[in-house]
């Protein structure tokens, strides 16, 4: 793979996962290059660039555009191998099975979505009707009242926090990999939790706070000084309009060679076949569709285009996504 292309990160601040990707970017000291974009559609600028995905954050590492962290992270780990410039987050291999744990988990599981309905019910963005009708759409239907549920998510959030105390940092240790800074298990495994001290009100004094989980707190304020000292020597990122961005990546080259349909999958899908793809648990009524270029159980890859008419390709993951082809009665899922 291409080392010298520019990375443009879509995303908006209040993100609990485009915090991943700048976090991770931030760590590993690798450039970056943002365009912000709106808390809730429409999002004309990421249509620009060839995908109808709905979700945030969506990178671009020249003209091959990532949607999803899980396979943002795994590509940006492909682009940059360790090296002086760019440190590694990557644990020793016996902790890496942790590291995959910890993503099923905080995704999986439906952890983040406990955390996301402790998202105080009188905060700015949890009263905007026109917010909240989007998220309607975005979550198809299942976006219920924060107060009425917030007692079972608050119990469910509360036994995570203390799996983190008791078990995963109950030794004492500083980091979730013992090691000289966090890790990739970090990445994976704080989000949730760094997120929700960033809302007041949503965790309530006495039940979830410094005093009831002193490692776990002292933790996430450990990992936030580590992430500042590394953001302050990266600098700032430059923000790019979105019509800047569409020019930086209808002049750009792929990042990537165009891969190939394995012969094998079930779905019996074959190259160039005209295909849908979209995520199973949320934004789903957003299908992206296009000739398929490649295919792997981890990877599947259509052509689009620009707003301008360039050929793109747009990536996902297999994982939480699902894809079909159009006009074929054969196409499985
Ligand atoms: N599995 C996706 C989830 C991304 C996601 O749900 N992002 C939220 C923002 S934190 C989102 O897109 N919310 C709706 C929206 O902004 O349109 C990933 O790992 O990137």
């Amino acid at each position: 793979m291409a080392h010298d292309r520019q990375i443009i990160l879509f995303h908006y601040p209040f993100s609990p996962y485009a915090r991943r990707i700048i976090w991770y970017l931030n760590l590993r000291n690798i450039p970056y290059l943002q365009c912000i974009q709106p808390l809730m559609l429409p999002r004309p600028d990421t249509r620009a660039i060839g995908t109808v995905y709905r979700r945030i954050p969506i990178l671009a590492i020249g003209r091959d555009i990532y949607n999803d962290t899980r396979l943002i992270l795994a590509k940006l780990d492909v682009f940059f191998p360790p090296c002086a410039a760019h440190p590694s987050l990557a644990p020793p291999p016996a902790a890496q099975p942790l590291v995959k744990l910890l993503e099923h988990w905080a995704v999986d599981s439906g952890l983040f979505n406990r955390a996301a309905q402790l998202i105080p019910a009188d905060l700015p963005f949890s009263m905007d009707t026109k917010l909240q009708e989007d998220r309607r759409e975005f979550s198809g239907g299942r976006w219920v009242s924060m107060e009425r549920i917030r007692p079972e998510a608050l119990v469910d959030v509360r036994g995570a926090f203390e799996f983190l105390e008791g078990r995963l940092l109950g030794d004492g240790r500083a980091w979730l990999v013992e090691g000289k800074g966090p890790s990739m298990a970090e990445i994976e495994g704080i989000w949730p939790f760094h997120w929700l001290t960033t809302l007041p009100g949503a965790l309530p004094a006495g039940y979830i706070c410094p005093q009831t989980f002193p490692k776990t707190f002292a933790w996430i304020k450990r990992f936030d000084v580590a992430f500042k000292v590394a953001a302050k020597k990266a600098g700032k990122p430059k923000s790019l309009k979105g019509d800047e961005a569409l020019k930086q990546i209808n002049n750009s080259e792929f990042a990537e060679e165009e891969g190939v349909v394995d012969t094998q999958d079930p779905t019996e899908l074959k190259k160039r076949q005209e295909i849908e793809v979209w995520p199973i648990d949320t934004g789903f009524s957003h299908k992206d569709r296009g000739p398929l270029i490649a295919l792997s159980s981890s990877e599947i890859v259509i052509e689009s285009r620009t707003k301008d008419g360039v050929v793109v390709r747009v990536h996902t993951p297999r994982h939480g996504f699902r894809l079909r082809g159009v006009n074929s009665a054969s196409a499985k899922i």
